[in-house]
């Protein structure tokens, strides 16, 4: 079995992460099929929501840390960022679609930030996040210095990553480092019906609302409000804008078509 299965229906593309038997921790093989599932979602235009999540009891337990060569005194991490965990997470970002992330297990060290470098994020209330990091001697990599200040604040941002605890699923909701959890066995039905519910919604405008949201982290009031100005008008020129006043006044469901 290849250790990242993609399949596509009703304009989602699921990636499930697949070594379950390791947490779904990452080898080489997967970052290959990441950016072939990466490729495929920027340039389908069929495709209109991304759904990730990992089979069996976790998420992604973050590198495979039986493949590096411990023996080799040149040995480069930020090489391997570089070459695969941070293009993916750049992409997965800049992707002008919904990225949801349904949290099936535990999500430890880059596991754990790529779910939260997705769009939004649900979790299995079982489960936890770990910024596993700091117990092998490692700063948080893949974004998590980046968005657990952003999305928690720095004092939950600070003892996450030098503790380096268990964080419930709970509490990450309740910190707002994700959208909300959900009882594990209702995860993958609430996480498949937004991911469909989101392929049939405004994919531009979505892509419009991703940029912008993303933006604010690094904008003044004023620089928002022009990005805004400038982003309603691209999106009130789109025909997904004029469908959905027609379908308001018209009593009935929306037919967006995204493109
Ligand atoms: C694993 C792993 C794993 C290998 C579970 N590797 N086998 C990026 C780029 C460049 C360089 C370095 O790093 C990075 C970013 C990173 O991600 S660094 C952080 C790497 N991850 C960790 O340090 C987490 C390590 N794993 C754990 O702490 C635990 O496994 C957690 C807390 C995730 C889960 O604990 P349990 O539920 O008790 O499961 P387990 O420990 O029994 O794991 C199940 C199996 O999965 C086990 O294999 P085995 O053959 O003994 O059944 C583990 O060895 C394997 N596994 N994580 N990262």
């Amino acid at each position: 079995m290849p250790s990242v299965l993609v399949s596509t229906d009703a304009g989602v593309m699921t990636v499930t992460l697949n070594r379950p038997e390791k947490l779904n921790a990452f080898i080489t093989e997967m970052h290959g099929l990441l950016r072939e599932a990466i490729s495929q979602a920027e340039t389908d235009e069929s495709i209109r929501a991304v759904l990730l999540t990992g089979a069996g009891r976790g998420f992604c337990a973050g590198q495979d840390l039986a493949e590096r060569d411990m023996s080799n005194p040149n040995l480069d991490l930020g090489g391997g960022l570089e070459a695969n965990y941070n293009p993916f997470i750049r992409r997965l970002h800049a992707l002008p679609k919904p990225v949801i992330c349904a949290v099936n297990g535990i999500a430890a060290g880059a596991g754990a930030n790529l779910a939260l470098s997705c769009d939004i994020v649900l979790a299995a209330r079982s489960t936890s996040f770990l910024q596993a990091f700091a117990k092998i001697a490692l700063v948080p990599d893949c974004g998590g210095t980046y968005w657990l200040p952003r999305l928690a604040g720095t004092a939950r941002a600070m003892g996450m990553a030098m503790l380096a605890e268990r964080v419930s699923a709970e509490d990450a909701e309740r910190w707002g480092l994700i959208w909300k959890c959900v009882d594990d066995a209702k995860l993958m039905e609430e996480a498949n019906a937004m991911a469909r519910a989101l392929a049939s919604g405004p994919t531009h405008t979505y892509g419009m609302i991703k940029k912008a949201i993303y933006a604010s982290a690094n904008n003044s009031l004023d620089q928002q409000l022009d990005l805004e100005r400038d982003y309603q008008r691209e999106v009130g020129r789109h025909k997904d804008y004029r469908e959905g006043v027609a379908a308001f006044l018209e009593k009935r469901k929306p037919r967006f078509t995204g493109k």
